[in-house]
């Protein structure tokens, strides 16, 4: 494995390996297993932008809660019902494929140890670009490399850390969204969207800038190449019923998710890129 100056290995016994990076800019921590980034923190000043569960399953036997699961070759369940939900990619190995340290961050490349999987009908490449600088930037880029047209899903799942959700506003959305705790019901999105029971809205919006407002900081989310935002918080019942997540914790995070959750349709040779960016 090939790393750069900026990036470090750190294997602990009975844990995922994990990326260590480091730079002047910034530092980050990456699991092999899920290609999952864990941790975002800027030295600008020293606050994660990412919330991890304190009962996060960091031995590699599930997906980890927290950070930014990539959500691949769909989203949510999968049209049969007979394969894991989100797909298949954040359970497996990834392995590093590049590493660059440049002025704007360090550039870190992962795939997957196989992008073909049960579940998907065809052939597809996956790629993930990680740039770990003042901002983070990830960019999922999927490539049709079999001999037909194919459809894909896909999300940038990433749960952001914030110190209460009854004080934090979503800003930035407007339009329709669907309400997946009330069997996706079409809603207007709020003038003022706050939060005050389980939220799983998918936001059919093509709305790039979203600010998590808190009243002591701002996040600024940018995404790019989806079809919807997924806006997320399992409030305290899922909490309770998650093994992963403490019973309190649904009030320290919110998921704003870059997603394709429509469908993208990639003739062959076709390559398509999620991109979320974080402030
Ligand atoms: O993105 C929101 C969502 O689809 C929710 O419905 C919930 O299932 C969440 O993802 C987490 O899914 P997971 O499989 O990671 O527990």
């Amino acid at each position: 494995m090939r790393l750069s100056k900026g990036v470090k290995l750190q294997t602990t016994d009975g844990q995922v390996d994990t990326l260590v990076v480091e730079n002047d800019l910034a530092m980050a921590r990456i699991s092999l297993f899920g290609g999952h980034v864990l941790s975002y923190i800027p030295h600008s000043d020293a606050r994660d932008r990412l919330w991890m569960s304190g009962n996060a399953i960091l031995d590699g036997s599930k997906a980890i809660r927290g950070g930014i699961p990539i959500c691949w070759p769909w989203f949510g369940d999968h049209p049969s019902g007979n394969f894991p939900a989100h797909g298949y990619v954040r359970t497996q190995q990834w392995q590093v494929v590049g590493c660059e340290d440049q002025s704007i961050g360090t550039i870190v490349k992962l795939k997957p140890e196989s992008a073909l999987g049960a579940g998907l009908d065809g052939e597809l490449d996956l790629l993930l670009t990680i740039t770990v600088g003042e901002v983070l930037t990830l960019e999922l880029t999927t490539t049709n490399i079999g001999a037909n047209a194919l459809a894909f899903g896909a999300a940038l799942h990433s749960y952001f850390d914030i110190e209460d959700i009854g004080l934090t506003e979503l800003r930035g959305l407007n339009g329709e969204f669907l309400d997946k705790t009330e069997s996706y019901a079409s809603k207007v999105t709020p003038e003022v969207y706050l939060f005050q029971k389980e939220t799983d809205n998918v936001h059919l919006s093509p709305v790039t800038h979203t600010v998590i407002h808190t009243p002591k900081f701002d996040v600024d989310v940018e995404s790019m190449g989806h079809d919807s935002i997924v806006v997320w918080n399992p409030w305290i019942e899922k909490s309770t019923a998650m093994a992963d997540m403490k019973d309190d914790s649904y009030r320290s995070m919110l998921c704003v998710e870059a997603a394709i959750t429509q469908g993208k349709t990639l003739a062959a040779g076709e390559q398509h890129s999620l991109i979320q960016t974080i402030q």
